[in-house]
């Protein structure tokens, strides 16, 4: 098939880096987000998201004339869905007394009634979302259809989802392996078709319920690979091992490759998707559900290291490294070391932030620092709770001067634990207990 113009319905972090990609191909992209503000941004030729090399991009589709941004769809030959799909605030499922979260398709589903006016046959519609299994033929087909056209006969339908990495996105669309899921073989070949215009990485078709299952088994294969990573972690604790050495010894094995315990699992995807599938199937799902108890209890595990260092939180001032979900990002999303603070200040602690990456963060009840040395000057210990380069580099004779604190707490092995001890610190190491 040969595409000439394209709607992208959803100009997010996944939304925008793909409409300004097709936009590069010569494609006409019209942008379609609900929120005006972004549209009006978009259309004075300036983004709203950070992203690098995302401003040059859109620039020159811009300039060139192949990118424009609107409230809704117009016609075209292919629509592209690439909105949220967050949880519901205040709903929750219920299975034997287990409770889980659930998927808010809201986004999708008024998405998806957005093209209804403009779908014509012949059409392709390729649903981006990470979505629960079977969404695209049980949730996107049914509402399509209510246009009289009939999904995989009158117009094409594939689910294709995104997966790659914030800070890397525009590199990853391209040479990332891609998968299209098409509700029919054919469907499937109109979205090889679309994404060949600029993948370079191995496209494979299937049908879509596989390529939803691959996105999601994706993210919580590594979400039970942490999981059993932070019980390494207890286990070591109460064993009196060191649990780096003995993942770094296991990890010589040849079919073993354990991750790295931490403060708990964040971030908008792995804390996320795996309750796809407890939600759809909460009966068979065990393990999934387990490992999501496992990674959001980690930041009590490490509140419990905290007080076993300090005693008593109760007038403790802490200083708090880090607020990020993962080291060297901004993004503060579901992030296990912002909860990790409020714990803290739930015992009495008095907890102030240093997060070099978002220092003007505004989040309820944490106190922000300006500066490093201004978390470190009046605080009873040093608490890191992100890998950030940055933090890594800290010499800590040099810190020792500008600190009251002789402890420091180290929940993501970031810091060298002999020459925090040469400089005159109390170290303790999330996982260690020699
Ligand atoms: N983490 C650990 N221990 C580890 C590795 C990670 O505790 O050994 C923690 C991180 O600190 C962070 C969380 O897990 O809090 C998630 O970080 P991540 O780097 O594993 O993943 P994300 O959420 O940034 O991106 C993932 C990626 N998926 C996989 O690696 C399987 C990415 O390719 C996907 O595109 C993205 O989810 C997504 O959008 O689904």
């Amino acid at each position: 098939m040969n595409y000439k113009k394209i709607c992208v319905i959803g100009l997010g972090y996944i939304g925008l880096p793909t409409a300004s990609t097709f936009a590069m191909q010569d494609l006409d992209v019209l942008g379609v987000d609900i929120n005006p503000s972004i549209i009006a941004t978009l259309n004075r030729g300036e983004i709203h998201i950070h992203e690098p090399g995302l401003r040059e991009i859109f620039n020159t589709a811009i300039q060139a004339g192949k990118f424009r941004a609107a409230t809704s769809p117009e016609e075209a030959d292919a629509f592209i869905i690439a909105v949220p799909t967050p949880f519901r605030d205040h709903q929750f499922g219920e299975y034997q007394g287990k409770q889980f979260k659930l998927a808010d398709m809201t986004a999708v589903i008024s998405a998806a009634e957005s093209i209804l006016p403009v779908l014509r046959e012949g059409n392709l519609v390729i649903l981006e979302s990470t979505s629960p299994p079977r969404t695209t033929v049980d949730l996107l087909a049914p509402i399509l259809e209510r246009s009289g056209l009939k999904a995989g006969i009158d117009f094409h339908l594939c689910y294709s989802p995104e997966r790659v990495l914030p800070g890397q996105i525009l590199r990853e669309l391209i040479e990332n392996a891609r998968v299209i899921g098409g509700i029919t073989p054919e469907s499937a070949q109109a979205g090889f078709d679309l994404y060949s215009v600029f993948v370079k990485g191995k496209i494979i078709k299937t049908d879509s319920t596989t390529a939803e299952m691959v996105k999601l088994m994706e993210n919580t294969y590594r979400d039970v690979n942490i999981a059993i990573a932070n019980e390494f972690s207890r286990l070591a604790e109460k064993f009196s091992v060191d649990v780096w050495e003995a993942i770094s010894i296991a990890n010589l094995h040849p079919r073993v490759k354990i991750l790295s315990p931490g403060p708990g699992v964040g971030g908008h995807c792995i804390s996320v998707d795996p309750w796809f599938f407890v939600e759809t199937a909460p009966e068979i799902t065990p393990l999934i559900y387990q490992s999501r108890q496992v990674n959001d209890s980690q930041p009590a595990f490490v509140v419990r290291m905290v007080q076993r260092a300090l005693g008593d939180l109760n007038g403790k001032q802490i200083a708090a490294l880090g607020l990020a979900y993962k080291p060297d990002v901004d993004d503060l999303r579901e992030s296990p070391a912002v909860e990790v603070v409020h714990l803290l200040q739930s015992q009495g602690a008095r907890v102030l932030a240093w997060e070099p990456f978002k220092p003007d963060a505004k989040l309820p009840g944490v106190s922000m620092a300006n500066s490093l040395e201004e978390t470190l000057q009046n605080a009873d210990a040093v608490l890191l709770l992100v890998s950030h380069t940055e933090f890594k580099k800290i010499e800590p004779d040099q810190i020792s001067g500008k600190t009251r604190a002789r402890i420091a707490i180290d929940t993501v092995n970031g810091w060298d634990s002999k020459s925090w001890q040469d400089a005159g610190f109390k170290i303790v190491k999330i996982g260690v207990g020699k």
